[in-house]
């Protein structure tokens, strides 16, 4: 899962990507990945009772791509080049102000993000063109491509009205045929409104409602985070930056929520294996068997799946140990087709 992340020259991209990965993006106009862990507390707390060697949280790649527009090198080809390549995406858009971070056009977190949208949406516009333009001219010749036209005019009607492709809904079937274009406003989007202080203290800030109406209307998902107030969190020992959060109002560090909401908003769920040699979540997606599931730790286990015992974390944290579990009766034997839920303490059995 590649998670890019897009906005405006000095909107704070590589500032956010700095907090989410603790890797140093790259300078100039190159894309940087790197790998994001997902905070989760239930790791903790499992960390916490088993004292394993090794503690694994999911993770999530992150790709820090150059400001759009921004000047030498971040050519248009490129940059949608590289945002074709990821699974979704994070915008940023620049709320907070500065004297000397300077700004293009003052302060508008809503007209920067309709400009980026309507790039976009430009750019699948003519993808778009390009397929229907092909397949028009194979068909009679080829008989596969009625289908592949009929969701091509779908894109259409909804691209003529200005709008992301994300709310289109296809069939799995109808999905597939499309699949390959990697639609740019078909990627789930998350916003990230980079606030100061001031405005994280109000939650107010410039083009608020018109920003906030537009992506309300759309279904977009957004969070408002200072990246300014979040690298100072980062850089206090616990203690203080517990202080600190709750001198500001926030219980959790933004990034932490971040990452949590692009994990969950991608249908992404942890299940965990614990034991002394290592605590660790199990990315995998929402819907999965068991035996899918054992696959993610070693083909082996999926091919020579018996069986999984499973305990929800609530029921094991209410408890305190496996063996109380077991009295209790709250650990389960499953078999493959059972689908794993958020939160499943998993042993496998399986034969080799
Ligand atoms: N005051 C203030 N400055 C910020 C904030 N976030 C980022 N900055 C500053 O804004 C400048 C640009 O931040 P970057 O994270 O490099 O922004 P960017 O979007 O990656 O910029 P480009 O890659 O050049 O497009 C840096 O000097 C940051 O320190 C913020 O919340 N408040
Ligand atoms: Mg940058």
């Amino acid at each position: 899962m590649k998670i890019g992340i897009i906005g405006m020259p000095q909107s704070g991209k590589s500032t956010l990507f700095r907090l989410l990965t603790n890797a140093q993006p790259s300078l100039g106009n190159k894309a940087s990945i790197a790998v994001g862990k997902v905070p989760d507390p239930r790791i903790d707390r499992l960390s916490e009772i088993f004292q394993p060697r090794k503690t694994t949280y999911a993770v999530i790649d992150f790709v820090d791509l150059p400001g759009y527009g921004s000047g030498a090198g971040s050519k248009a080809s490129e940059f949608f080049s590289a945002v074709r390549d990821v699974d979704a995406l994070v915008l940023v858009t620049r709320a907070f102000e500065s004297d000397t971070v300077p700004s293009a056009n003052g302060i508008q977190p809503a007209a920067d993000f309709n400009s980026i949208q309507q790039e976009l949406l430009v750019a699948d516009w003519s993808v778009l063109e390009n397929r229907l333009e092909r397949a028009n001219k194979q068909r009679g010749k080829n008989p596969n491509i009625g289908p592949e036209l009929e969701v091509l005019e779908k894109c259409k009607a909804v691209l003529e009205q200005d709008l992301p492709l994300r709310q289109l809904e296809l069939d799995e079937e109808e999905e597939k045929l499309i699949r390959d274009f990697n639609f740019l406003t078909r990627k789930p989007l998350i916003v990230v409104i980079n606030a100061d202080e001031e405005q994280m203290r109000s939650g107010s800030y410039p083009q608020k409602e018109e920003l906030e109406e537009e992506l309300a209307q759309k279904g977009i998902p957004f969070l408002l985070i200072s990246s300014q107030i979040e690298a100072e969190i980062s850089e206090l020992d616990p203690e203080d930056a517990a202080l600190f959060m709750e001198e500001l109002g926030i219980s959790e560090p933004g990034i932490a929520r971040l990452a949590r909401a692009v994990y969950g908003y991608l249908g992404l769920i942890s299940y965990f294996t614990v034991g002394e040699d290592e605590v660790r979540a199990w990315t995998i997606r929402a819907g999965d068997s068991a035996r899918k599931a054992a696959g993610k730790i070693h083909s082996d286990i999926e091919r020579g799946f018996i069986r999984a015992e499973v305990v929800s974390y609530e029921d094991f944290i209410e408890h305190g140990s496996m063996q109380k579990v077991k009295e209790k009766g709250l650990f389960r034997l499953e078999g493959k087709d059972y689908i794993v839920q958020d939160g499943d303490i998993i042993s496998f059995r399986f034969n080799v």
